[in-house]
């Protein structure tokens, strides 16, 4: 029960007393005292085993910075106003333009028209750029505030009119805009991408943290730089967003704002009809050790407060749920009061201080500078913890008929009367014509505001955002750095994973390298072998080691120290993401050019937080991913929950991850030298995805295996011996680890008469994308062969000399294989494994994919069968002896007791 001054009349002796001692210590010795008694009273009430679960995770429904503590705003509030006006103009113009035009490219106006007040108070008195001596602020916006931010760019005249004019249509001649935060389109302009919803959240986090693991390791001067993150209410649920802020707490990011823009509203309604969004963000964050400054009421709000002695308006607040708040934004002065105040005389006593009209325009706090200032400088002094600032705002503030209603947000156009009305609210100086085309607004340069805003931005280090990289390329390896992988393993089998291991360790210890590589795992070090890394690199902690581990005593202990080098992100792929984003950026951010090698269970990283490596993909991130346990029958045992036959397909859909399956320790040698090559030496925005096994196997040396066909995808591996009868001639492509079935295969063929080559495919997706680059441009010139620059793509370069059958089998789906059949000259069959995983040993597990070499030997001499290059007999004698059972359920279809989902008509 909660106690209010307004209640405590009504309430019996016993509590009053308590709460008016309470209330004397508050007074005469001060709130220190006070929380220090009341600390005691919970504890004692703990020991009895009574729990007061609720005593101190939500306060009140008001501003947690009260008008006596409020600083002095540092600003001219009616220029900024104005200022702010004419963005908003601008940026409604810029949907409302859009909408005009008849191009249906769509806007948001509702979302910034919120937010506006916010950012402005951010862009005029906190947010700073890099500089000689402060490390530079990373903002992350609501990414459908765009045209305001776009707004302010061309009041700056860093943005022309035809560019503003284009939003949202990004091929236009004269230039155009993309419709969110987009670096990979805009990389002079954005820094990250804010969306989708939620996935800013975790980036910003893990971009604070990242900060302070550089500065910890002295590879960034601890010179600030902070982090703000600008969400949503509605955008709070997804579940990236609470679900990572406890590290946040733990690593104890003061460098790090969460502002959440409450608006009390989603895109269909209400976030929260039935309760309160502020309130219960309020638990979550403060529960999780943030520091949490709610903004909830204006200015004008603290005159009635000052009139409230016995908390009666305190108490309707609470009572009121968001539906209620929601419908006063839209309702007249007379609705409102006689709602607000029902029958409650005190209430309707207090409120006739304001006649209908104050009570209509009465305001939110997210539309008071004062109290947004208040509550940034106080997120900005923040000392070990980091901060959430939950505002309340009213979305679509200042669009007459559409404030705070349930369509605002995909409001993209304003009638004539609209439009008139808003540009004049809002002060625009334009012909009533130029108001009615929505003609862009911009004062002159020497005008009150525009000076005001040039010397405001001036003083935080010019115009906000701008990417700027300066970051020093980073000369590749010597290839001999990883001789050990070249000169092959000799008699001991061993698996990819383990060269990768071998090879990290390598890099770890190169002087020029070494200090930049950021290994990064969730969980599973030990699952790939990387526990020696723990003694060799430590594991970052900022606060060191305090226990001495269990294992202190032997040779791989579990050692976390402040300059730890890996990164362990515990079982969190979407926080592990993040760090790999925030250390593939970092020659952005901060310009240091760490290279992270993020090693993962293959099955856990596209389909788990495919978004976030999307939107590494738009931040121009660098780096190595590594789907570890990959393949569909190579991870034995473990079952359809992790058994990974698609990542490489899924991997395909990222334009610029480049994904590679190699076999052998020298493939991998050679493609990540290739991708430090281009990543880090020549500062190419691409980054690699690599599937490694556990599978152990001997590794051949890489004697005359050409480097070239390893980075462009593939490479005739073995010659087939010639057999009697050269008509009989295969082609047997392997990648990853079912080359060893495909090499197995290569002498069962031998044994049946058929020679066999074994090409090694180290990237299907690398050889289709060449391919089709090629057919492209062949295509667009048109005319006869002898025209074009090139004729031929490069596999079918490779291949066409090539006569007889083609075989291709791989650990992943068909359809990888499938990819490149345009480009291959005769029949070509492709094996894979399509359908779910199941668990089995790993020879029963290529049985039933039909990859094992069996398989691979059969497919052969069956399409030499089509070609009348194997007899009917031999083909009979040929199935027995290689168990192939033409009954078998397909594995695409059904498990081993499951019905089949496939229906053929
Ligand atoms: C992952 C994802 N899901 C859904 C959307 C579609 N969407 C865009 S904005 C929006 C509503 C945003 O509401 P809120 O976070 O409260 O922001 P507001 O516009 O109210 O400030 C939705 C559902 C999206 N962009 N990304
Ligand atoms: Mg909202």
């Amino acid at each position: 029960m909660a106690v209010r001054r307004s209640d405590l009349e009504r309430s019996d002796d016993e509590l009053r007393e308590w709460v008016e001692s309470i209330d004397s210590v508050l007074r005469t010795e001060g709130p220190e005292r006070a929380k220090a008694l009341f600390r005691a009273v919970r504890d004692y009430l703990t020991d009895a085993n009574v729990i007061v679960e609720d005593a101190t995770l939500n306060t009140p429904y008001r501003n947690t910075i009260p008008l006596e503590q409020q600083p002095a705003y540092p600003g001219t509030i009616e220029l900024e106003q104005r200022i702010e006006n004419i963005n908003r103009w601008n940026a409604m113009a810029m949907v409302l333009r859009g909408y005009d035009s008849g191009t249906g490219v769509g806007g948001h106006i509702g979302t910034y028209a919120s937010g506006a007040t916010m950012l402005e108070v951010g862009l005029n008195h906190f947010f700073r750029n890099k500089g000689p001596d402060y490390g530079g602020d990373l903002l992350s916006i609501q990414a459908h505030c765009s045209p305001g931010i776009y707004a302010r760019a061309f009041l700056e005249g860093r943005l022309s009119a035809e560019q503003l004019q284009n939003f949202r249509r990004e091929l236009q001649p004269a230039g155009g805009l993309s419709s969110y935060p987009h670096p990979r389109n805009m990389p002079d302009f954005w820094v990250s991408p804010c969306a989708s919803m939620g996935l800013s959240t975790p980036s910003c986090i893990y971009q604070a943290r990242f900060a302070k693991y550089l500065e910890s390791r002295g590879l960034k001067p601890k010179n600030g730089g902070k982090i703000w993150n600008f969400i949503g209410d509605g955008e709070s649920d997804e579940p990236e967003v609470l679900g990572t802020i406890n590290i946040a707490a733990r690593e104890q990011l003061d460098n790090l704002i969460l502002v959440v823009n409450c608006n009390l509203q989603r895109l269909d309604g209400p976030v929260r009809g039935n309760g309160k969004i502020i309130q219960e963000l309020e638990r979550s964050f403060r529960g999780a050790g943030w520091n949490v400054i709610k903004v909830i009421w204006s200015g004008e709000w603290d005159t009635l407060f000052a009139i409230d002695h016995e908390g009666v308006l305190q108490a309707r607040m609470e009572r009121a749920v968001d539906g209620d708040y929601q419908m006063y934004s839209v309702s007249s002065g007379p609705e409102v009061r006689a709602h607000w105040n029902g029958t409650d005389v005190r209430l309707a006593d207090i409120m006739r201080h304001l006649s209908d009209e104050e009570i209509r325009g009465i305001k939110r706090g997210g539309h008071d500078h004062r109290k947004i200032f208040a509550a940034f400088q106080r997120a900005v002094e923040s000392d070990g913890r980091p901060t959430a600032i939950l505002i309340k705002t009213i979305k679509g503030y200042g669009m007459q008929g559409y404030e705070g209603s349930n369509v605002v947000h995909q409001k993209k156009n304003l009638s004539g009367e609209e439009r008139l009305e808003t540009a004049r609210r809002l002060g625009i100086p334009l012909s009533d014509e130029a108001v009615a085309r929505a003609d862009f607004y911009r004062p002159a340069p020497d005008s009150e505001e525009m000076r005001y805003l040039t010397a405001h931005r001036t003083a935080l280090g010019g115009s906000w955002p701008q990417r700027t990289v300066s970051c020093p390329p980073l000369p590749a390896p010597d290839l001999t750095l990883f001789q050990e992988q070249l000169a092959g393993s000799g008699e001991r089998a061993l698996s990819t994973t383990m060269a990768f291991v071998r090879m990290l360790s390598k890099l770890l210890d190169h002087p020029g390298l070494g200090r930049y590589v950021v290994p990064i795992v969730p969980d599973e070090a030990r699952t790939f072998g990387m526990e020696a890394l723990f003694r060799k690199a430590g594991i970052y902690s900022s606060e060191g080691q305090k226990y001495r581990p269990v294992d202190s005593s032997t040779l791989m202990p579990y050692r976390e120290a402040t300059d730890g080098q890996i990164l362990q992100e515990g079982i969190c792929e979407a926080g592990a993401m993040a760090s790999f984003m925030a250390a593939g950026t970092a020659y952005a951010v901060h310009g240091v050019p760490t290279i992270p090698f993020y090693v993962f269970y293959s099955i856990f990283g596209f389909q788990r937080v495919g978004d976030m490596i999307w939107s590494c993909g738009d931040m121009l991130c660098r780096g190595f991913l590594l789907g570890g346990t990959s393949g569909r029958t190579t991870l034995n045992g473990e079952g359809l929950q992790h058994q990974d036959g698609h990542s490489q397909v899924i991997a395909s859909t990222v334009p610029s991850l480049l994904s590679y399956d190699p076999a052998f320790s020298y493939e991998l040698a050679v493609i990540i030298r290739e991708g430090i090559r281009r990543m880090y030496e020549l500062q190419e925005n691409v980054f690699y995805y690599i599937t490694i096994h556990n599978e152990n196997y001997v590794m051949p040396p890489m004697g005359e295996a050409p480097a070239d066909g390893i980075i462009r995808g593939m490479y005739r591996f073995s010659q087939g011996q010639p057999a009697s009868r050269p008509e009989r001639k295969a082609h047997l492509f392997g990648s990853g680890a079912i080359m060893t079935e495909v090499l197995r295969a290569q002498a069962l063929l031998q044994d049946l008469g058929v020679s066999a080559d074994v090409w090694s495919v180290t990237s299907y997706n690398e050889l289709c994308r060449e391919a089709l680059r090629v057919e492209r441009a062949n295509l667009l010139v048109g005319g006869s062969a002898k025209s074009r620059a090139k004729t031929r793509p490069w596999v079918q370069e490779l291949l066409a000399k090539e006569p007889g059958v083609f075989v291709a089998a791989s650990d992943y789906m068909k359809a990888l294989p499938l990819s490149i059949s345009r480009w291959v000259p005769g029949p070509y069959v492709v094996l894979g494994t399509d359908g779910y995983g199941l668990s089995e040993s790993r020879p029963d597990l290529r049985t039933w994919f039909e990859v094992s070499a069996e398989y691979v030997a059969w497919a052969a001499l069956a399409a030499l069968g089509e070609k009348g290059l194997a007899s009917p007999k031999e083909l009979t004698a040929a199935a027995l002896s290689l168990g192939i059972q033409p009954g078998k359920p397909d594995p695409a279809c059904s498990g081993p007791a499951g019905r089949a989902h496939c229906h053929d008509p």
